[in-house]
């Protein structure tokens, strides 16, 4: 059967349900992940919230990018969490007062009157901003939707190229596990054992409240994430002052770096500003990702450590998403897709779903958070970039693959790649707002 097979009763129930989840998640200016593990604004949440809310109100998907571009830092940084004054403190770890913003990012440009973190997430804003305003461009111009952000995403992107490009290899670097949103992914095992952790009596973690402690984290993974953010407010959060003992070129982020410039060509063309800057440091991005990035042994790409000078081995799914940048070269494109469906990762193979790590890696688990679970979010710009470059059955498979597993766990958090069974929270809203998407 193919997607549109699908009874059109169980694609409306489907539709309905995902709807639900993300109306009780929205708080009025934003949408919370999950109201329960993460009840503030997250940064690329947020853009995948965007996304699948535009389906049912491109306004408020647009007040959703605003709200979180309303709290950019003065150098362009826009932080992975946009703090809520109505939540408790103690409802989430690390709180505003362990990344205290306003007062010690305050020469990084922080904003004065809104708490964040300091470190910041995967760029797919300016991606979310266009499909947003492809969706309803009258009601987007009439709000002047692109004018206001437009400035603000240039910025974010400058942000990364100005200083985050620590080897000159014109990349950005991520300078702590949870920047590239896949907090204890393998890859960074090797690059965090140099990090001594914060000691355990220091901090209390909420999220082992709400979450099954085999499924989370652990405690010295814990320990070494506040170290390096506590090091990091120490320096004001400046990059030049900061030395940054964890920095890494991730494939994935700087993919969507990539596709994000793409749409910021767009942006500024709807706006009357030349869009050639963006596409030169686009074609400039991939010749990068490719020339530093690339394996072709593993055929797919790999993290680089930083300080270590070192590719890291592991295969993560962070190294398939390239498949979003449109102009790679085509034996980089068929090794991609080769391994997409390889022993490696196993789609359709073994898997309903890509997994976030090497299914014969050593570390492979598939309930552990980003060490071998799928992810909807990944799994969506992966079905992205399989049409993209022209796998329009396997993207059809994973579409319908990623339907079922979303209504089949109610809106996981994230799934066992094999069997689709839920872990994490529940009701969670990229997974919601994903399905609402592929359903469109
Ligand atoms: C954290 C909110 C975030 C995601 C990340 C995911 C996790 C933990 O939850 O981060 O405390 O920030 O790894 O990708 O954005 O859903």
């Amino acid at each position: 059967t193919t997607l549109t097979d699908r009874p059109a009763r169980a694609r409306e129930r489907l539709r309905r349900d995902a709807a639900r989840v993300l109306l009780t998640n929205w708080t009025g200016t934003s949408t919370v992940p999950s109201h329960t593990l993460y009840p503030h604004q997250w940064s690329w949440d947020s853009a995948f919230i965007a996304i699948g809310l535009r389906h049912l109100s491109p306004r408020r998907a647009q007040r959703e990018l605003e709200s979180l571009v309303g709290a950019q830092w003065a150098d362009g940084r826009i932080p992975h969490i946009v703090f809520s004054p109505r939540v408790p403190l103690d409802a989430y770890f690390p709180s505003p007062d362990f990344w205290r913003s306003s007062t010690a990012g305050r020469a990084a440009g922080a904003p004065a009157g809104t708490e964040t973190s300091g470190i910041v997430q995967p760029p797919v804003h300016a991606l979310a901003a266009a499909l947003v305003h492809e969706r309803d461009p009258a009601t987007s111009r009439r709000r002047g939707f692109l004018e206001r952000l437009y400035p603000r995403l240039a910025a974010w992107h400058d942000y990364l190229l100005r200083d985050r490009d620590f080897t000159g290899h014109g990349l950005a670097s991520v300078v702590h596990p949870w920047e590239p949103g896949m907090d204890n992914s393998p890859c960074w095992d090797g690059p965090l054992r140099r990090i001594t952790p914060a000691p355990p009596e220091s901090f209390r973690r909420v999220d082992l409240t709400h979450g099954d402690a085999a499924a989370r984290p652990t405690d010295l993974d814990y320990g070494r994430y506040v170290r390096l953010a506590a090091d990091y407010r120490d320096h004001g959060y400046r990059d030049a002052g900061t030395p940054h003992p964890f920095a890494v070129e991730d494939p994935g982020f700087n993919a969507l770096l990539i596709a994000s410039e793409h749409a910021l060509a767009g942006i500024a063309e709807q706006v009357g500003r030349d869009p050639r800057p963006h596409r030169e440091r686009a074609e400039a991005l991939t010749d990068a990702l490719v020339r530093h990035l690339w394996q072709p042994k593993a055929g797919m790409f790999l993290c680089r450590d930083v300080r270590g000078d070192s590719v890291i081995e592991d295969r993560s799914v962070t190294g398939l998403l390239p498949l979003v940048v449109p102009s790679l070269p085509g034996h980089v494109v068929d090794a991609l897709l080769g391994t997409v469906t390889g022993e490696h990762f196993g789609l359709g193979t073994g898997t309903r779903l890509v997994a976030s790590y090497d299914l014969r890696g050593p570390a492979f688990d598939p309930a552990r958070y980003w060490r071998g679970p799928a992810w909807f979010n990944i799994n969506w710009l992966l079905e992205r970039g399989l049409r993209l470059h022209g796998a329009a059955s396997e993207a059809d498979a994973l579409r319908r693959a990623v339907l079922d597993a979303a209504g089949g766990s109610r809106f996981a958090e994230y799934v066992d790649p094999y069997t689709g069974e839920g872990h994490g929270a529940n009701r969670f809203s990229w997974t919601a707002a994903v399905a609402l998407d592929l359903l469109a």
